[in-house]
């Protein structure tokens, strides 16, 4: 749920799932502005930092943003013998654009974000998060969808999708197999590709989209995929991301390599370690039954009924049964707010 004002004091409350959520009462509010595309708030947390909501939806906090970031950009650069050219899908607050910036083979960024209010706003507000990332000339800014970018770029040797959760509907279709399809055939043939699965544990319980879709559509498209989790102690889970090469030899990057790769590149990180990169992706038991039990492929078709979906509930701005949200999903919860 998002307020109109955020006196101190108050409870913010995010709804993550149609029955639990968070709330964090606000120390300071910073901004609640609308763009073209979705609403911003930014306010201070006494534990957390800084929190950017877009939509109500949490996208981090400065204590532990990195956390994110680094997994989710260190992994499959790291798994890139020499990365040059990137592409960043989303990513609007310049955080994975701090983390690509740190490996010194890289020549050239795309950040790719719809709505130029969050890069603004984090320029504004979170220079914690983007430092100095925007001005870097290895740097360029396209404001424009992911999907529409991609049809008509050239190539890349790692493409990262920093993208809100697809519920919302602005992102539904960077998580199809048709979008990976497009993905694939703009990387390099030793190209790497990395995105934000959703919340790892539960997602398949309350979501079209998840974890382990995500994973099955991957492999729909590309022979090797790695899913794996970090815990994000704002996102109050653990967080799925997934990795996806046709390449099995950078799959199999050691632990000695990795190292070397770090040390070469200068990376100088607060949370990755040459053995995280083994670890994160080391999936219990359970949730490698979770991908096996749940794995669906999505579709673009599946994808616009989402959104449709959710424009739908919004307007109509109905009640419904718990049963009903569970099976269609977050996005008509917002209709009861
Ligand atoms: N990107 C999406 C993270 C989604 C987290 N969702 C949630 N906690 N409900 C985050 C943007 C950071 N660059």
């Amino acid at each position: 749920m998002s307020m109109e004002i955020l006196p101190a004091g108050m409870w913010y409350i995010e709804k993550l799932v149609p029955d639990y959520g968070h709330f964090f009462v606000v120390k300071r509010l910073i901004t609640s502005h609308k763009t073209r595309y979705q609403k911003i708030e930014i306010f201070e947390h006494e534990v957390f930092g800084k929190l950017m909501f877009l939509d109500g939806n949490l996208q981090l906090a400065t204590s532990d943003e990195w956390i994110y970031h680094e997994v989710l950009v260190h992994q499959p650069m790291l798994t890139h013998k020499e990365p040059k050219r990137v592409a960043v899908i989303g990513g609007g607050d310049g955080g994975s654009l701090r983390e690509v910036l740190k490996h010194s083979c890289v020549e050239e960024v795309y950040l790719v974000d719809l709505d130029p209010g969050v890069i603004e706003a984090s320029e504004k507000y979170l220079p914690e998060v983007c430092g100095e990332a925007f001005k870097d000339e290895r740097v360029i800014i396209v404001c424009e969808e992911g999907r529409s970018f991609l049809e008509k770029s050239g190539r890349f040797d790692v493409i990262l999708c920093d993208i809100t959760d697809p519920f919302t509907g602005l992102s539904a279709k960077l998580f199809t197999k048709e979008f990976y399809k497009l993905v694939k055939d703009r990387l390099d043939e030793n190209g790497v590709f990395a995105t934000q699965a959703e919340a790892s544990h539960h997602s398949h319980l309350y979501f079209k989209i998840s974890f382990p879709t995500v994973t099955e559509t991957l492999r729909q498209i590309f022979d090797i995929v790695v899913p794996y989790t970090a815990y994000i102690p704002s996102y109050g889970t653990e967080w799925g991301f997934a990795l996806a090469t046709d390449l099995q030899e950078s799959a199999d990057a050691g632990e000695k390599e990795i190292m070397e790769r770090m040390k070469d590149r200068c990376i100088d990180t607060r949370f990755y370690t040459p053995q995280i990169y083994k670890r994160l992706a080391s999936l219990p038991l359970n949730l490698q039954g979770v991908i096996e039990n749940y794995g669906e492929v999505m579709s673009d078709e599946q994808a616009e009924e989402l959104v449709e979906l959710a424009k739908r509930v919004i307007t109509l701005g109905r009640k419904i049964s718990r049963d009903e949200i569970l099976s269609q999903g977050r996005e008509i919860l917002q209709a009861e707010d």
